[in-house]
């Protein structure tokens, strides 16, 4: 077990308590939640339960820090200070592989380049601090017109369990970057890496309140911060219903938000692509991480002639498929809880059964009381189906058929869902047409997700939700435009 009170070999923070004013403080509750470990069900930590309270002093320690320090650090210190995180990131990627590893469940390499992604983000931000501006106006002679893009003030971050150092790399980091203090509130299931985060920025010398950590259930430290009058923007990754939550209590403040809420992302196959190339992609992106990704393809859009040989291709790939315990390192780890093991098995359930056209294999080893799902590749000749419309959270694949192009943009398009999608085909004018048919934030074109591309901007349309994070975007939404008119006479 990770020992929660002190810093041994895998923990150099205390993982049972609030971060608060730079300061590991027990949480008010005095009471304390299981973090669990997916491939054994083992306790892994004991972590704090926080509450109102500390999500009061949090505040607090906000605003007296952009009063007082963080608020009036250079563009250029802010930069310093988050590459400074970003090298101590680097440092430790090996640490906070391990980490992800034990909490999320992630096979360890998968953990490792969400760890290389942190600290990109972080260098990245870091590098942008001062190389983003307003600009100067052409109006009345009379006038001098320019923007200022400032801060929001205090952003809350509520985060899930399938991607902490991502999520927290994409957007903790873009807001820092832009001079606003942060409140994160890391997922029950996973807050290892959220946790070390705070060492980190304590050991790169952010000054306090500029950063805070409020472990705790969604329905009380998730709820307090998205009522709270003193947060002024929201940054929120995860379910659509809980996005739905998230939206109304931010609306009652009148304050911005940006939501990830997942997808049910296609990739469209079409008869002319180049198939070997494409087949690795199809079915990483459907299990990488266990199928746990927002941006997850679980739907293959297949065109007619082609369905023989991506089916064979496909199978044959999900045959050498292994899961297993997370730090074996194999394809895939088990599914975060048994929460959603469960809710996996009961998607599968829902209506007719559909045929399981391969899958991959559990290793003998794998002990019974973690939570595997082995990966499965399904087919279904329409899409009337619970698993051809809703977002499931696990590896399953399902392939679809389809005659042309005006039906593979129909199906791509029909699930309300909108966050990513892929077009294979070699056709020039196929590409164009379709990347502008398509209802997505990411379009990509012969490949899936550009290897997860820290610059391109992210997020959804329609169910998938709003705002967009991730490149030099990011920072437009984590700051406000002010408009400064200046009179100043005619001329002489
Ligand atoms: O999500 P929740 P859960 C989807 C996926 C999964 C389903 C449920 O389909 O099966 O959501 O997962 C906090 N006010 N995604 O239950 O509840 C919560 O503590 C404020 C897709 O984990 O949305 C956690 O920190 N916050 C997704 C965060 O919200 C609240 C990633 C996400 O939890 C809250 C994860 C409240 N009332 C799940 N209730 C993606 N887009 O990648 C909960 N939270």
């Amino acid at each position: 077990m990770i020992n929660s009170t002190s810093l041994d070999e895998n923990s150099w923070f205390p993982t049972n308590k609030c971060f608060i004013n730079n300061e590991w403080e027990t949480p008010s509750t005095e009471q304390y939640l299981k973090l669990l470990n997916p491939s054994d069900g083992d306790l892994l930590a004991f972590i704090a339960r926080g509450a109102i309270e500390d999500v009061n002093r949090a505040i607090k320690s906000a605003e007296n820090s952009l009063e007082n320090e963080w608020g009036n650090y250079s563009a250029a210190d802010r930069g310093r200070i988050l590459t400074k995180m970003s090298n101590l990131v680097k440092d430790k990627i090996e640490k906070l592989a391990v980490l992800e590893s034990l909490d999320v469940g992630k096979p360890l390499k998968q953990a490792r380049t969400d760890a290389i992604a942190l600290s990109k983000y972080l260098e990245f931000y870091g590098g942008a601090t001062n190389k983003i501006h307003g600009n100067t106006i052409p109006f009345e002679n009379n006038f001098t017109v320019f923007s200022l893009r400032e801060k929001y003030g205090i952003t809350a971050h509520i985060i899930p369990w399938n991607y902490p150092m991502q999520i927290i790399g994409r957007s903790i980091s873009a807001s820092l970057a832009m001079g606003n203090s942060c409140i994160l509130k890391p997922a029950e299931e996973a807050c290892l890496t959220a946790l070390a985060f705070g060492q980190i920025a304590l050991e790169a010398g952010l000054p306090p309140g500029a950063l805070s950590i409020i472990p705790g259930y969604g329905e009380e430290v998730g709820s307090v911060l998205t009522h709270h009058p003193g947060v002024n923007h929201i940054s929120f990754t995860g379910s659509l219903e809980t996005g739905v939550q998230v939206q109304k209590a931010a609306a009652e403040n009148v304050v911005p938000t940006t939501l990830e809420l997942g997808g049910k992302s296609p990739q469209i196959v079409f008869d002319d692509c180049d198939l070997e190339s494409a087949v690795p992609y199809l079915v990483n992106a459907g299990i990488q991480n266990a199928g746990q990704t927002c941006s997850a393809s679980s739907r293959i859009l297949v065109q007619e002639p082609l369905l023989d040989k991506v089916i064979s291709l496909m199978s044959k790939a999900y045959s050498t498929l292994k899961v297993g315990p997370a730090l074996e390192d194999l394809d895939l780890g088990p599914l975060i809880s048994k929460r959603q093991l469960d809710f996996v098995n009961y998607s599968i359930s829902q209506g007719e059964p559909l045929p399981v056209v391969a899958e991959g294999t559990l290793t003998a080893n794998a002990p019974r009381t973690g939570h595997f799902f082995k990966p499965k590749l399904l087919f279904k000749e329409d899409t009337k189906h619970f698993l051809c419309q809703e977002e499931i959270f696990g590896p399953i694949q399902i392939i679809i058929p389809f005659k042309n192009e005006k039906e593979a943009i129909r199906l791509a398009n029909e699930t309300g869902y909108g966050l990513v999608a892929s077009v294979w085909t070699e056709n020039g004018g196929r590409q164009m047409r379709m990347a502008r048919a398509i209802k997505a934030g990411q379009i990509f074109i012969n490949n899936y997700g550009a290897g997860g591309g820290i610059e391109l901007p992210f997020g959804g349309t329609g169910k998938s939700g709003h705002g967009r994070e991730k490149g030099f975007e990011s920072l437009y939404g984590f700051s406000q435009l002010k408009t400064v008119a200046v009179f100043h006479g005619k001329d002489n």
